[in-house]
């Protein structure tokens, strides 16, 4: 393809010559003749003449199919130049922005006049590799730090939250990987085990042993690290770590040595890929595996949040996983048990202004509950999934909808924040209350009750919610 470029600065002629040569046939047009001869000399193909000419392109010949870039330092006589290549016959047409600090109002200004015109920003085309180049750099030394400060330890405990899931089982696997340890010396626990079918199934097919540990052994080892989770989690049982990466918000009220905590991830695993990576470490299938199949559960999979980062370290995982294995754990998600309480909620469930609400009695574990409310909001006309049930004398609360209407979080706030835990996001929220708080504040109400009115809050609180977020948008 021949391409044409119109410029004035010899460092972006220099450029443009490395990055299209030799899949394009390059020829360069510069206003000053010096410059012109020099690069001639340099064996350019570049000639000298006004580019604000429209026989100039008749010369370069210029054809429809030509693409021709031109440099904008921000100079007023781009619009002739863009107009005598139009004028010439030109359509393909670049404007390549060098220094220009508004480019997004240049680039406005020069579409309304020329709609065809594709216009790119040097800053933008260079800036997120070289970001990334400079971000990576900053985390190895982060992770230098950390593994210098933790190369001496004999034992060294990872801790996970309670119900390890496959974010916390994967980053504890990455962080083994990041310290070079083995099992023998750097402890996968939790004081709380696996017992959720997916996060069975995982641990099974990646050989993954988490060791069950108390409160009080955690003072044995000689390091202590947590990913995925921080200290005030343990409610002051723990309050001293060596080490600390999370996705979480940052917490206060704990002392660590070292910490790496990132909001705006949609995983920890996306962290510890980042650390792997920034060390040049060596990740085996087991490991790419565990992480891919972390990040898909945290964000995608549920729709969650998930951004630029996630998806970067998604597609470097990719190629070194085991595809197969992860659709194996996936299918984990439908067991005959799960079933059972689908068919439950079937059965005793109401469906009002597309809010589904079901209370599945007592269950011996607490998965079943947020399982069967995920269930029911693939269902079509399903907005609302509100399903609760009652594990230990405790009723837990799962609350899930598609994202775009009112906030779960503030629902289960407001019923709930007063007798038990409640919280959330804006699509998934939860709430963990004391049945005998619960009774004193709405009664004694059997199953049937119990649902109708669940229902009631809901409907009320989507109703009443509505004029009062608009007039908030308002002010
Ligand atoms: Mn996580």
């Amino acid at each position: 393809m021949r391409c044409l470029a119109v410029c004035q600065t010899e460092l972006v002629i220099r450029m443009l010559d490395e990055i299209l040569l030799p899949s394009f046939e390059v020829e360069y047009l510069v206003e000053s003749k010096p410059v012109a001869r020099r690069l001639h000399e340099a064996g350019f193909n570049v000639t000298g003449a006004d580019p604000r000419r429209t026989d100039t392109y008749l010369k370069a010949d210029v054809t429809p199919g030509t693409c021709v870039i031109v440099e904008d330092n921000g100079r007023k006589s781009l619009r002739k130049t863009v107009e005598a290549i139009r004028d010439a016959g030109g359509t393909l047409i670049y404007v390549l922005g060098v220094g220009i600090s508004d480019f997004r109002k240049r680039e406005e200004e020069l579409k309304s006049q020329f709609p065809e015109l594709n216009y790119l920003a040097l800053s933008e085309l260079f800036g997120n590799p070289l970001l990334t180049e400079f971000s990576r750099s900053i985390t190895r030394l982060k992770v230098q730090q950390y593994q210098r400060f933790l190369a001496d330890a004999d034992r060294i405990l990872i801790l996970l939250h309670n119900e390890p899931d496959p974010d916390a089982l994967a980053s504890g696997l990455a962080l083994r990987n990041v310290l070079r340890r083995t099992r023998q010396t750097a402890i996968i626990g939790a004081l709380q085990g696996v017992s959720r079918p997916e996060n069975v199934r995982m641990v099974n097919l990646l050989d993954i042993h988490v060791e069950p540990v108390t409160a009080q052994q955690v003072g044995n080892f000689d390091r202590v690290a947590m990913v995925d989770v921080q200290p005030h989690y343990f409610g002051g049982v723990i309050d001293k770590v060596d080490l600390v990466i999370d996705h979480h918000p940052e917490q206060s009220g704990y002392s660590a040595v070292f910490k790496d905590i990132r909001p705006d991830y949609g995983s920890t695993s996306t962290i510890l890929t980042e650390h792997l990576r920034a060390v040049d470490a060596n990740i085996s299938e087991r490991t790419a595996t565990a992480l891919l199949y972390a990040i898909k559960s945290d964000t995608l999979f549920f729709n969650r949040q998930a951004n630029r980062v996630d998806i970067d370290a998604f597609s470097y995982l990719y190629p070194l996983a085991d595809a197969a294995l992860i659709r194996k754990m996936e299918g984990a998600e439908i067991t005959m048990e799960r079933l059972e309480y689908v068919l439950k909620a079937q059965q005793h469930g109401r469906m009002v202004e597309q809010v589904f609400c079901a209370f599945l009695g007592t269950t011996p574990r607490e998965d079943f509950i947020p399982y069967v409310a995920d269930f029911y909001l693939q269902l079509e006309n399903v907005k609302w999934t509100i399903v609760s049930g009652i594990v230990n004398d405790t009723l837990i609360v799962s609350v899930r909808n598609l994202g775009y209407s009112r906030n779960a979080g503030e629902f289960v706030r407001k019923y709930f924040a007063d007798i038990g835990s409640a919280g959330g996001h804006r699509a998934m929220a939860k709430a963990v209350v004391p049945l005998r708080a619960f009774r004193e504040k709405y009664g004694n109400v059997d199953a049937d009750g119990f649902t109708d009115r669940v229902l009631a809050m809901a409907l009320e609180f989507l109703h009443e919610h509505q004029p009062h977020e608009k007039k908030l948008v308002k002010a």
